[in-house]
């Protein structure tokens, strides 16, 4: 028998990016696993996609595109054939832009696949032509990628081996064991070098379990806690006043700043003990070479893009970036960014309109967006029911009766439980797409390798069959998957060497190919690409908008009302003293609410749970194991107390992504603030104040 061997890449929402191989025998895909020459794979898979054809293969997969027929979210639907929910679409989007023009149509789409034509070039041309409403995309790490493009002018990282030149690592809120595997191996190996690594979380986490000392402060004050240590490092005058005089902007006035910031206080605001600032700050300044790993958890508060900023001064003030081993690991991203027009077309599309914050969905369906009003909703590669803030309304704005709401799925999740129209999507399996890691400067392609199961179709091909629809015949809304990638390969080419050598045929044979970074020491060369050329402890555009110019912390909390009506019970069933502060972070077992539905992986994950400090649970009459609800003005829902000293006294923590339906119908979104951050519209899901109770 013949057996295929295709190159492909996970599509899942992670650094890594791990470049697969798929064994096919008759159009059936029968072996999944890791390509062993690619250097940050390494031949290995994560717990999650190893059993990837379980994923692919799952009895619940839909297949054919569905009609609901019954009342919304009752389950009652009926086949019709692609010709039919393409019509049916058409002549509702049809009505609803002669009444209320395009922008009342929101595609809403976020990180199901991260691949260049079915994640991103999906999400833009199409919609662009139509003229619908613009997705803010802020739900993941909107505020770091602001902040750090604000202070060191773009994202760069060094590679993952280069850990293996540093002395000293901090993680600083980030659990690379859960979301990150393959770093986390490497953060090992570092270590059996010699490498120290610090952990600073308010979780015991598994990456917290291997580090040399943990720390853990009270969640949202990071920023303080690097401005603590940037005043002791100042105090014993032990920062690079050379390098600082060279390289950066503002060190005069982020000195001044820096006053405020004694370790007195810091250790107030933080709850991490005076003593163990001033060591912390003493280690990263005298075990050098000394790297910063950041990652998009730490910053999901309000305050969120002011830390990243504050981290991000550390390496400036030690005079560490640029050497090798030392500076930030924050994300890759900024090594390539798509040619804008060649992904938006936007010069022969209607003027780009209204932005519609994915944070605030809810509120949007609600009447938060007016002028006009949200009549119709596309949804695909995300589950917003599941994923979103204060879900409470977001699933009371999927309800609306006069919400015309399409769901591009692979399942039917909480999300399309509420669709109008179900369509069946296509795994990475089942297509064709170029992704670039956001860990990682390489590009890989990922081969189709069997044919859609069912009826099921691609983002892309779904996007060529609305254009038809809609009566759009540009060429660029109909090229074939390769055709985009080629073109916009091509474009991005012409302005940026790093993509020298990457052509669609090379990647076609070889899977994979490592872009061309140079220096590939991040800033080895003194050049930050920001408006002044230096890194930018003060920066004049965040002052010309309005935002603090320097790294600082505010003393903002979450009131656990944001959002909800819970004024009338603020003093009573709700005493601000009881109130404990929670993190919704990354489940070990899933990514976000993306295989949170593999039977395989939820026997492993168990019952949803909350952990709670021994102190706190005492003081609530909580036992271990029992079923607890977790409360405040916007929401509730029902999880299992885990006591446990692995978290801070004040904090509980909860893992995101379970859905809703597999539980007891709520999950920890139900509790979580569409408030925004402090930058760029970001979420704020750790900014969260609860209560619990037992059930
Ligand atoms: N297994 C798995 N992997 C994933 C995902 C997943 O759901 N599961 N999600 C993917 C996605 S979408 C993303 S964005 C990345 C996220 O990757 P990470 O940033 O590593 O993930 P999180 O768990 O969101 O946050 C990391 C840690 O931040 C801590 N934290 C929260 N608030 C604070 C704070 O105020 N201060 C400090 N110091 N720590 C804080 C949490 O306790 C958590 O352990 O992971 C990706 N990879
Ligand atoms: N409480 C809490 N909630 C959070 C977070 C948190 O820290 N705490 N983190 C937030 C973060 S960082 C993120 S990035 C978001 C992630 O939220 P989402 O971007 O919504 O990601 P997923 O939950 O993985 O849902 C992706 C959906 O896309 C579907 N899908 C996969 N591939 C395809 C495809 O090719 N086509 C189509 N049409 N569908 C596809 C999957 O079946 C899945 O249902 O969640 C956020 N939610
Ligand atoms: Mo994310």
């Amino acid at each position: 028998m013949m057996v295929e061997k295709i190159y492909g890449v996970c599509p899942h929402d992670c650094p890594d990016t791990c470049s697969v191989i798929t064994e096919v025998e008759n159009g059936r895909a029968v072996k999944f696993y890791a390509d062993p020459d690619h250097p940050i794979t390494q031949g290995w898979l994560c717990g999650k996609v190893r059993p990837y054809l379980d994923h692919v293969y799952h009895s619940d997969r839909l297949q054919y595109p569905l009609k609901r027929v019954g009342p919304k979210g009752s389950g009652q639907w009926q086949r019709i054939s692609w010709a039919e929910a393409m019509a049916e679409i058409g002549r509702n989007w049809r009505a609803i832009i002669e009444q209320y023009g395009a922008e009342a149509i929101l595609p809403y789409s976020y990180s199901g696949t991260l691949g260049l034509v079915q994640m991103s070039v999906a999400s833009t041309r199409f919609w662009n032509r139509l003229g619908a409403s613009q997705l803010q995309r802020s739900i993941c790490g909107a505020a770091a990628e602001f902040a750090v493009n604000q202070t060191l002018g773009a994202r760069r990282i060094p590679a993952y081996a280069d850990l293996m030149q540093s002395k000293l690592l901090i993680v600083w809120g980030h659990n690379p064991a859960s979301t990150a595997p393959h770093f986390m191996s490497q953060i090992i190996k570092a270590k059996r070098a010699g490498c120290q690594l610090i952990v600073i979380d308010p979780r015991r986490t598994r990456t917290a379990k291997k580090a040399d000392w943990h720390i853990m402060p009270r969640p949202g004050t990071d920023g303080a806690l690097a401005l603590g240590m940037a005043h002791a490092i100042v105090a014993e005058n032990k920062h690079d006043e050379k390098w600082l005089n060279a390289n950066t902007v503002g060190w005069t006035e982020l000195r001044a700043r820096l006053a405020e910031y004694p370790p007195e206080r810091v250790a107030a605001v933080t709850g991490v003990a005076v003593d163990d600032i001033l060591k912390l700050a003493h280690l990263y300044v005298s075990v050098r070479p000394s790297v910063i790993k950041l990652a998009d958890g730490v910053q999901r508060n309000h305050n969120g893009g002011q830390t990243a900023r504050a981290i991000c001064m550390l390496p400036a003030l030690t005079g560490q970036y640029g050497v090798p081993g030392g500076g930030l690991m924050y994300s890759a991203s900024g090594y390539v960014t798509w040619d804008f027009k060649a992904m938006n077309y936007w010069d022969e599309c209607p003027k780009p309109g209204r932005w519609v914050n994915m944070n605030r969905l809810g509120a949007a369906l609600l009447g938060e967006t007016a002028d006009p009003p949200l009549k119709s909703l596309f949804v695909f590669g995300s589950n917003p029911a599941a994923i979103a803030p204060n879900a409470a309304k977001v699933v009371a704005g999927l309800k609306r009766e006069d919400l015309f709401t399409v769901v591009h799925e692979l399942f039917m999740t909480d999300t399309a439980d509420y669709a109008d129209i179900v369509l069946p999507a296509t795994s990475q399996l089942e297509q064709t797409d170029l992704h670039k890691a956001y860990g990682h400067a390489t590009v890989s392609y990922n081969q189709q390798a069997i044919p859609p199961l069912g009826e099921a179709k691609s983002n892309w091909d779904v996007m060529r069959l609305l254009a038809a629809e809609m009566g759009f015949d540009e060429p660029w809304l109909q090229q074939d998957v390769d055709a985009v990638i080629d073109e916009v390969l091509a474009a991005t080419a012409v302005t940026n060497p790093v993509l020298k050598g990457i052509t669609v045929e090379r990647l076609k044979t070889e899977g994979w190919q490592a872009m061309q970074i140079e220096p590939s020491v991040p800033f080895a060369d003194g050049k930050f690409p920001t408006p002044s050329g230096k890194v930018e402890l003060y920066s004049q555009f965040m002052a010309d908008q309005g935002l603090d110019p320097l790294p600082g912390w505010r003393d903002v909390e979450d009131d656990g009302f944001v959002g909800g009506d819970g004024a009338v019970e603020r003093n009573g069933r709700f005493p601000p003293e009881e109130a404990l502060s929670l993190i919704s972070s990354a489940g070990h077992f899933f990514v976000t609410s993306s295989l949170a539905n593999q039977p395989g992986l939820l026997r492993q994950a168990g019952t949803p749970f909350v952990e709670i400090h021994p102190d706190d649970a005492a003081a609530r009459d909580i036992q271990h194991g029992e079923q607890v609800v977790v409360e405040n003005g916007r929401g509730w829902c029902e999880l299992r107390a885990v006591v446990t000293d692995g978290v801070r006294p004040g904090v509980v923590v909860a893992p995101k992504g379970r859905w809703s339906k597999l539980g007891n119908g709520r999950n920890i979104n139900w509790t979580t603030s569409d408030a925004l951050g402090d930058m760029a519209g970001q979420s704020t899901y750790h900014s969260n104040r609860v209560w619990l109770r037992p059930k």
